[in-house]
């Protein structure tokens, strides 16, 4: 029997040579049965014989196991480095991971995230910024107006003054938001986004804005951005600027910039005789457009899964 165990070929084979063995009429079983009519020496060897062939079967049955278990995975093996149908599996919008990437690098710099209104009030989006009904600035924007006397709000400002008046100064703010105007063009878009700053504190200057954008850019697009100002004029700011950025051989408008406007100031109720800061604001589709090489602002909202792919997305 032991041979016959060792000698084995199959699982099958081994069950039955096990019920020959210890089945009800096995030939240890019927060993067994006859174990109280025997003497000690006797009880001894067949207990040994007992030990002996279960713990030959174990082992054969482990062995037939392993050996039917690596047969299979022979048969059954999957090259993993095989190529294959690639899965699409989606990615963020260009606009969103722009959005993203300037978030990281305003927060590196020490600038707060915060969000306002879409639909804006007068004060917020005008009043307060320093442009009262009937000022002349109010023309700048193409502003959609509500029946209510609310607007679309035209531009991420309106968040810099809810923020003054939530938790006053010291502040070093930024927002990002869409912001609406009636223009459609290459360029332009009704709906667009906006990126506003804002730092108040005792002795910032206009030094510290020019470092600010010149390290906003650099960082953004990882590369070392040369910037230049020309002066301008918003209602908010004195002195305004505007903000142009090198690429290339080509100098490209950014946006707006200045010092806060006393008058915001004490719109906020700040006084400007010991506070004053710096402010700007600035389209980042624009960058997104510039980042990733693309020409017409307008695609960036038709949905066009081809587009979005060609754009190494
Ligand atoms: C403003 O909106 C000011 N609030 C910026 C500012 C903030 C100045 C703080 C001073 C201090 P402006 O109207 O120039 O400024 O717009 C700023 C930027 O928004 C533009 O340079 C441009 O990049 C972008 N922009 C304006 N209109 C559109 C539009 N229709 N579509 C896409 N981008 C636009």
């Amino acid at each position: 029997m032991k041979d016959k165990i060792k000698n084995a070929k199959s699982l099958e084979e081994l069950q039955a040579l096990y019920t020959e063995t210890f089945g009800k009429n096995g030939t240890m079983t019927a060993k067994l049965k006859t174990m109280a009519t025997l003497s000690n020496e006797e009880r001894a060897v067949v207990n040994a014989e007992n030990t002996e062939l279960r713990g030959l079967f174990k082992d054969k049955q482990t062995e037939l196991e392993n050996a039917a278990l690596n047969a299979k995975l022979a048969t059954e093996y999957v090259d993993v480095t095989l190529d294959c149908e690639p899965k699409n599996r989606g990615t963020l919008h260009p606009v969103t991971q722009t959005l993203k990437d300037l978030s990281a690098v305003l927060e590196s710099m020490g600038f707060e995230l915060w969000t306002g209104p879409e639909i804006e009030d007068d004060w917020h989006n005008f009043t307060a910024l320093n442009t009262p009904e009937y000022h002349p600035a109010r023309d700048m924007q193409d502003t959609f107006f509500l029946e209510n006397g609310n607007v679309m709000r035209t531009q991420t400002s309106s968040i810099q003054i809810r923020a003054m008046e939530k938790v006053g100064v010291p502040i070093k703010m930024f927002a990002i938001g869409s912001t609406y105007r009636k223009e459609m063009d290459a360029t332009h878009l009704p709906s667009f986004h906006q990126i506003e700053g804002l730092y108040v504190d005792k002795d910032v200057t206009m030094s510290d804005l020019i470092a600010t954008l010149r390290t906003l850019l650099s960082k953004f697009f990882e590369r070392d951005i040369e910037i230049r100002i020309r002066p301008s004029y918003f209602p908010f700011t004195e002195p305004s600027v505007e903000f142009d950025m090198k690429w290339g051989d080509k100098w490209l408008e950014m946006g707006g910039a200045g010092m806060v406007h006393p008058n915001v100031l004490r719109n906020c109720n700040v006084n400007p005789d010991e506070y004053q800061g710096f402010a700007f604001g600035f389209g980042w589709d624009r960058m997104a457009m510039l980042k990733y090489g693309l020409d017409d602002i307008r695609k960036f909202y038709d949905g066009d899964v081809r587009w979005l792919k060609n754009t190494g997305f």
